[in-house]
């Protein structure tokens, strides 16, 4: 029949199938089916074709090759040009206009428990990805509809219009598109998950966030992972930490060109550091005043920081390393409560101390150091797909602290300065907002982290910025403890007397007493101790991940011997934020890089 359309069909679900038959035959459609298809509709007593009416071949290898035919895909493929006619022509072929196709259930078929890998390879489509992809790229001339749901608006739009229009084609084919990529990836799931070898391009986990959320796995899509788990297993939190605390010490090794390292927890540093030479009392502080070649090691150095930070917090911690791990650091580790490590290597000896570690389940990650990720990064939440431009922002001392607000004609900021400020800011890009960081000797002294308020957070990291100062106190440093009381019961009664929170009575203040000498437990400072002992906290550099909406922060900072301040602008009250951070003899720095992170 001259002009008549013609529609090929081949649907696994079968949904509407004779309501669209039904449709297509009152417009005068000719009807090609793929067995099934065309059985279905035939005993509905419409009329329909074979496929095998146009291929001259009959289906064959039990159903695997059914509309793979030169008459099926140059009826589809032909564009509306002269040479495409001709072609056809010479082969007998007549266009196809209209293809309608969904997919074998493969996500339904190993969603079964115990599924074999030939009931899975059966389920892989071929044929009707053909027809989905051919018809999609030809959208220009061919409508393909992929989804039973669209049935009913393509037979009106035709049964109306004659035709199908652009913009329907065009949405069509997309929709055809999405499945073809979504049943693609589907299969390279379940072919990552048989044939990717444990650990190189994918790793099962036990289980997500919570234990109830199983199963877990970490995969790359398309290569290796950048990665080697050298012992123990790594948690899903703790492959969080460790992925944004591996780029935070190899940023802050590269910008200053020093060891770094950082401790994690909850995706948030606890602390970070370079490696700058440690002072006695500052090994003291830091409980490593025993180990052996400490001096020597930097990168030990820069743990010990990261680590004294905020003993508190970094309980547990997921720890970065920018360089081959060496004894000292690898002894420090050893004796800390800590979950796993990452770093680019370790020596042979310093690997066997930490193997050894919570009963040789203590996790060892080794990162390729020269793995960069894509510049664009995907997150799924909710079942919604998030994308954005990776946060490739560089901060340098060099460059990012150059635009100095107040005082007016300030000299540029002393080496020290530039380099707490890069501290700060490199450890914000890697802290969960809001954040706000106080540095000191190159390390985080003070970090609030996920604060929804600015002002809470400058007060948390400040609060913990004086906590670690009164920890220099000399009454903290000669604590008599009683024999046997263990790092962690130490760390929290330092906290409690740091904080100002000793108990007075009851069961807790026996506990607190318990871990002293006889008749040493420490006086609690009395608050004239303290404002004197904070008094000579001086130096202080503080960034924040956004700007500062209210003066109220520069007076918190001002409390903790802040000197120089960084943050983004573009508050109204930039103004009253610059004036007051000059009252109160502090350097404010534009850092024009806002810095959220999530
Ligand atoms: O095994 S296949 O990949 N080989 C083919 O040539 C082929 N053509 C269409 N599967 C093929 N199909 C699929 O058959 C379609 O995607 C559809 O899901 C199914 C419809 O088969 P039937 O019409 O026999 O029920």
């Amino acid at each position: 029949m001259a002009g008549q359309k013609t529609a090929i069909l081949s649907v696994y679900d079968k949904t509407g199938l004779l309501d669209l038959a039904k449709g297509l035959h009152d417009q005068g459609v000719r009807m090609l089916a793929s067995g099934g298809t065309a059985k279905m509709i035939r005993q509905a007593n419409f009329p329909i074709e074979d496929v095998s009416a146009i291929t001259k071949a009959p289906e064959m290898l039990g159903g695997r090759v059914k509309t793979l035919h030169p008459a099926v895909h140059g009826g589809i493929l032909a564009r509306n040009l002269d040479s495409d006619s001709k072609d056809l022509s010479e082969n007998s072929i007549d266009k196809i206009d209209f293809v309608v196709c969904n997919l074998y259930p493969f996500s339904e078929t190993v969603a079964r428990i115990n599924v074999t890998i030939p009931e899975a390879v059966e389920e892989i489509d071929i044929g009707g990805v053909t027809l989905l992809r051919a018809a999609a790229k030809n959208h220009a001339r061919v409508t393909i509809i992929s989804d039973p749901k669209d049935y009913h608006d393509f037979l009106t739009e035709l049964k109306n219009d004659g035709e199908v229009s652009e913009k329907s084609r065009n949405v069509y084919a997309l929709k055809a598109f999405e499945q073809t990529a979504a049943y693609d990836s589907a299969i390279s799931d379940f072919f990552r998950k048989k044939y990717a070898g444990e650990g190189e391009q994918q790793l099962p986990l036990r289980y997500g966030a919570n234990p109830h959320q199983k199963p877990a796995t970490v995969f790359m899509p398309n290569s290796q992972l950048p990665f080697k788990v050298l012992c123990g297993s790594p948690g899903y939190i703790n492959l969080l930490d460790a992925l944004n605390a591996w780029p935070l010490v190899r940023e802050l090794s590269k910008a200053l060109n020093y060891p770094a390292a950082a401790s994690f927890k909850h995706v948030s540093p606890a602390g970070a550091s370079i490696g700058v030479p440690l002072s006695d009392v500052e090994r003291k502080v830091y409980m490593v005043d025993d180990i052996d070649g400490i001096e020597n090691s930097p990168l030990a150095q820069a743990y010990a920081r990261a680590r004294g930070a905020d003993r508190m917090s970094s309980f547990g911690d997921m720890i970065a390393l920018s360089q081959e791990v060496d004894v000292p650091t690898a002894k420090i580790i050893s004796r800390e409560v800590s979950d796993g490590v990452i770093a680019p290597a370790y020596t042979q000896e310093a690997l066997e101390i930490l193997k050894k570690k919570k009963g040789g389940k203590y996790l060892v990650l080794q990162i390729d150091p020269d793995y960069v990720p894509g510049s664009e990064e995907t997150r799924t939440v909710f079942g919604i797909s998030l994308r954005q431009h990776r946060n490739d922002a560089q901060i340098s001392p060099a460059d990012t602290f150059n635009t100095i607000m107040v005082p007016k004609n300030s000299p540029p900021l002393p080496e020290s300065a530039l380099r707490d400020l890069a501290v700060a800011t490199i450890a914000l890009k890697y802290t969960q907002s809001n954040s706000v960081c106080y540095a000191l000797n190159g390390q985080v002294i003070g970090l609030g982290a996920g604060q929804q308020s600015r002002i809470h957070c400058t007060r948390l990291a400040g609060d913990k910025a004086d906590n670690w100062w009164m920890r220099f106190h000399s009454r903290t440093l000669s604590l008599k403890w009683k024999k046997g009381t263990k790092r962690p019961s130490k760390s929290n009664a330092i906290d409690l007397l740091c904080s100002g929170l000793v108990p007075e009575s009851g069961i807790e203040r026996d506990d607190f007493e318990a871990h002293f000498e006889e008749g040493q437990v420490p006086q609690p400072f009395s608050p004239e101790e303290r404002k004197e002992w904070l008094g000579k906290l001086e130096g202080v550099a503080v960034s924040s991940d956004a700007f500062f909406p209210f003066i109220d922060n520069v007076f918190r900072a001002a409390r903790s011997g802040v000197k120089y301040m960084a943050a983004p602008t573009g508050s109204q009250n930039d103004g009253a934020v610059f004036e007051t951070s000059e009252k109160l003899g502090i350097t404010f720095v534009e850092q024009h890089v806002r810095l959220f992170h999530h």
